[in-house]
């Protein structure tokens, strides 16, 4: 089909297409298309919440990792990473632990890296002990201090360039009573990729080009979620993430940007709970529609799911959307017609 006829056919439609389509158990894959390596982390993939003790050492190593991969829509962009996936693991301590970090970068990596984690208290949030040539590692400790989610990223000159590219994760530091239970969490990062290439625009399979000339005018050809670029059913996949009727999930979010400043948003949905800025220690808002997410900042959000079907998340700038900046929250279960009744739709048809 054109891609004229792609783009009127379906972007208009494209909540009404997602919802129908993700009724039923077709989900969209994130697993890339011919085998290639994905990056994208699945957002279920975090740890769960420690167990409550006597403060303790963690021992953490991170690998700089340079990899080429799917982009999520057949192209191919070659990432900087930590650990091979975007954005780096959950990692996850409590107030009062003391962290011994070991930063490696892999012999095979062409730059030196590095890692700043916003949770230290100390120069360079770690970055001045961190700069590792490959093949080389280095080792520094911190107490973390305050509770709280924090952004890292590598901090290596062009600093943009490597967070841009997908150099950046979060660290959890837990209250020392912890938080309240919920039933699922997820763990999603958003981030600006540069590319001299046009969105949509490449042959499936071509690597695409990293400009500067965009990166310094802030000009993003695509806004990543977990490293995906695609938009189901744009391109074929999405991020996504299931859940069922009558759970209450939290979700972690974060801005690796490295420019643009999330509103985030869940199509159909309303944050019962905000932690605004990732402050665990703040009250938290209650009966939120969209909250503000700085680039290097992270917000945590809860709601209840109370009816079956497609939530998306989005940055609610919604050009961005278009941009590859889209999750899906798959939500099963019975139909609640005293909360939701509406006749299903057809998706194509509007
Ligand atoms: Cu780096």
């Amino acid at each position: 089909m054109p891609k004229q006829k792609i783009l009127t056919g379906i972007l208009p439609g494209l909540v009404s297409v997602l919802g129908v389509a993700l009724a039923g158990a077709a989900l969209p894959s994130v697993a890339a298309e011919g085998g290639l390596v994905t990056i994208s982390r699945d957002a279920a993939d975090l740890p769960g919440p420690l167990a409550k003790g006597a403060p303790k050492t963690h021992k953490i190593t991170i690998e700089a990792k340079e990899i080429t991969a799917d982009l999520g829509d057949g192209t191919k962009y070659n990432f900087w990473t930590f650990d091979g996936k975007v954005p780096g693991r959950f990692l996850r301590v409590r107030e009062g632990d003391t962290v011994e970090l070991t930063f490696k970068n892999a012999p095979d990596s062409k730059l030196m890296h590095s890692i700043d984690l916003h949770a230290v208290t100390g120069p360079g949030g770690g970055a001045v002990a961190t700069q590792t040539a490959p093949g080389q590692s280095k080792t520094f400790s911190f107490k973390a201090l305050n509770p709280g989610v924090y952004v890292y990223h590598c901090a290596t000159h062009l600093i943009h360039q490597h967070i841009s590219n997908g150099m950046y994760g979060l660290i959890m530091v837990e209250p020392k009573n912890g938080m309240k239970k919920v039933d699922r969490e997820f763990y999603v990062m958003q981030g600006e990729l540069y590319t001299v290439e046009k969105i949509r625009s490449a042959p499936k399979g071509t690597l695409l080009t990293h400009s500067p000339d965009k990166m310094a005018a802030e000009q993003a050809e695509y806004v990543v979620f977990n490293g995906h670029g695609g938009v189901a059913p744009l391109d074929g996949s999405s991020l996504t993430m299931k859940a069922k009727v009558g759970e209450t999930v939290r979700i972690y979010w974060g801005v690796g940007g490295p420019n643009y400043t999330s509103a985030f948003h869940v199509i159909g949905e309303i944050f019962d709970r905000v932690y605004n800025q990732a402050s665990l220690t703040a009250p938290a808002l209650t009966d939120v529609q969209t909250t503000v997410v700085p680039p290097g900042g992270a917000t945590v959000v809860e709601f209840k799911l109370d009816v079956p079907g497609a939530y998306l998340l989005v940055d609610h700038a919604l050009t961005r959307l278009y941009k590859g900046g889209l999750g899906i929250l798959a939500v099963e279960g019975p139909a609640n017609p005293a909360v939701f009744k509406a006749e299903q739709t057809s998706g194509g048809g509007h």
